[in-house]
């Protein structure tokens, strides 16, 4: 028998989706039926990889998708696994990341009308009057398929918004009767279902922004998220070489641009300073941000010409936002970048103005550089600056690192010095959490690479580090997991700091922020997933500690875990 359920996977495995992170539920007899089937015939199916908690299913879609570029699929249980997707659904929102969600409802009938009908008590607690109403503010598409018949048009395209800019999760709900339903069989034709091909820029656009960028005197791009596309970071650095232009990451989420290359001046997060290359440029090229500055500390200096070019310029999902652009643009920025160098053409600019530019910029790098490297010294105590030096040197230029640093993040950007495209991730969004799952997910995605995920202590909390490692073990996903534990939540202090700078709570040595007798970070990975665990508190303890914890994961190929007390 063929029912929607068998659809339902038929369409997965044409769309290409590799993995299943599921959550079973009592919704879901006719989609673990249609698995069982599929598996006792031969026929192709995505893998299940069992996720005992939702926040980390989503997550390790997450992590996934940005390795990988492609949405893999999430199934939960009715509306309560909504609920328990929780912030992971905000977050793939907010990084514009493209993961499908596929949930069972309660069944619609009581009395055996159709198969699927409810037989258990729980069903008449579960069924609720908007489950979709869950997530609608964040997802690009959300539908119940509503007659099995079209389950699969349904599913490709779901996928076709998940894969189109703005990308993000999706999300398809269908009660426990249609899952069970009996459909004939429908061909599709995925070349048919594909997402929107890349938007160019208007020529008049790409023509006023070369123009700008040729006559300027100290350009500069500001960008966040470029570097989703491995395209665009090659075509940014040959945007930057043609007018000499300056580059900086404000919040980065991905490697943007390489750090070793001249034009690279550096990257901003939440440090309370003016910008200097921002402050200088008379024109700003902000392509692909959400953030490109902190107006009340860093901004553009008065009469800075801005451009904006991104896939999501609107910020449709942001109630506030505006940058003072004066030409904002919905394009590709790798087609964006390769069209405003073509346009450059007719603007012969003087080539010794970009000699001299080109120079100025390698002695303003040299300066990042030095700056950088000399914070990175071994002193008394263990800082995080060492810690990431230490750890870059250790993992090399290929691995795969994801932050979720929080006071920390700028200090990971700055130090791991990433060069290669697609080696750096944050989640993009701002839901604590994301770390552990996006680690197992960006290794299943990249099974040769070495990864690490690197987090504050309260961010090892959220990720719910007991279910990550059972995953870690039970799925062959090792990878190395560091905790920056600072004694607990650093970042609400400096809010309150930000705020009431001479308030009591400013000085006050308890806020109720710290983890006094603090979890043993190192043995709950060990307990729930056989991770070898290291503990440090002093300088000379780091080097040993990560040689061994390298060695557990490339050799052993198991995950560990560093509890770093940071100063
Ligand atoms: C799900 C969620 N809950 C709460 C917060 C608010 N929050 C922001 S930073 C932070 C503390 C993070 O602690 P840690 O990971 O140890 O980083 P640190 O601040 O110490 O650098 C909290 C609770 C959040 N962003 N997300
Ligand atoms: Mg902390």
């Amino acid at each position: 028998m063929h029912t929607a359920s068998a659809a339902i996977l038929e369409a997965l495995v044409e769309a290409g989706v590799e993995y299943l992170f599921a959550n079973f539920g009592s919704d879901h007899p006719g989609l673990i039926e249609a698995i069982a089937q599929a598996r006792a015939a031969n026929r192709a199916c995505p893998k299940v990889i069992t996720a005992p908690t939702e926040m980390v299913a989503m997550s390790a879609a997450h992590g996934f998708a940005q390795a990988r570029g492609r949405a893999q699929a999430v199934l939960v249980h009715v509306d309560c696994g909504t609920q328990a997707l929780g912030g992971a659904v905000h977050n793939a929102a907010k990084g514009r990341v493209p993961v499908l969600i596929i949930a069972g409802m309660s069944p619609a009938t009581q009395e055996g009308e159709a198969r699927g009908s409810r037989n258990e008590f729980i069903q008449w607690i579960q069924d609720v009057p908007d489950q979709r109403g869950l997530v609608r503010g964040y997802v690009r598409y959300e539908n119940e398929i509503r007659l099995g018949a079209n389950a699969k048009q349904i599913v490709h395209r779901a996928l076709q918004f998940a894969h189109s800019d703005p990308c993000g999760p999706v999300y398809v709900t269908a009660p426990r009767e249609v899952l069970e339903s009996e459909v004939p069989e429908v061909a599709i034709d995925v070349r048919r279902w594909q997402p929107l091909a890349p938007r160019a820029l208007d020529p008049e656009a790409a023509r006023e922004i070369a123009g700008a960028l040729a006559g300027a005197e100290h350009p500069l791009i500001v960008t966040s998220y470029a570097g989703r596309s491995r395209a665009a970071v090659a075509e940014l650095v040959s945007l930057a070489e043609t007018f000499a232009a300056g580059v900086i990451e404000s919040v980065p989420s991905y490697v943007n641009f390489p750090t070793d290359h001249a034009a690279y001046l550096g990257v901003q997060w939440n440090e309370r300073r003016q910008n200097a290359a921002l402050a200088r440029a008379d024109v700003v090229l902000v392509l692909d941000s959400d953030v490109p500055w902190i107006g009340e500390v860093s901004r553009p200096r008065d009469g800075a010409r801005i451009f904006h070019v991104d896939a999501d310029p609107l910020k449709q999902q942001m109630p506030l936002w505006y940058i003072g652009a004066s030409l904002q643009c919905q394009a590709d920025v790798a087609l964006a970048a390769r069209q405003i160098r073509a346009a450059a053409e007719e603007f012969q600019g003087d080539p010794e103005r970009i000699e001299r530019r080109l120079r100025e910029l390698a002695v303003e790098h040299a300066a990042w550089t030095a700056q950088v490297g000399a914070r990175e010294s071994a002193g008394e105590k263990l800082t995080a600056e060492y810690l990431v030096a230490c750890l870059r040197d250790a993992i090399g230029e290929d691995a795969i690192v994801v932050s979720e640093s929080v006071t920390n993040f700028h200090v990971v950007s700055q130090h791991l010095r990433r060069t290669r495209p697609g080696t750096l991730f944050s989640s993009g969004g701002g839901s604590l959490g994301y770390n552990g799952g996006a680690a197992v997910g960006v290794k299943l995605a990249q099974p040769d690479a070495l990864v690490v995920a690197i987090c504050g202590d309260g961010s090892y909390l959220f990720s719910q580090p007991s279910t990550v490692h059972w995953m870690a073990r039970r799925y062959e996903a090792p990878f190395l997991h560091i905790v920056l534990n600072n004694g607990g939540w650093r970042a609400p202090r400096q809010a309150v700091i930000g705020v009431h700078p001479d308030g009591i709570a400013a000085t006050s040595p308890d806020i109720d922020i710290h983890f006094p007798q603090p979890p043993d970070y190192a043995a709950i990975a060990a307990a729930a997933g056989g991770a070898h665990p290291e503990t440090v508190r002093t300088v000379a303890e780091l080097k040993p500690a990560l040689e061994r914890a390298l060695r557990a994961v490339r050799n052993e190929r198991r995950s560990a875990v560093i509890d770093a007390h940071i100063a």
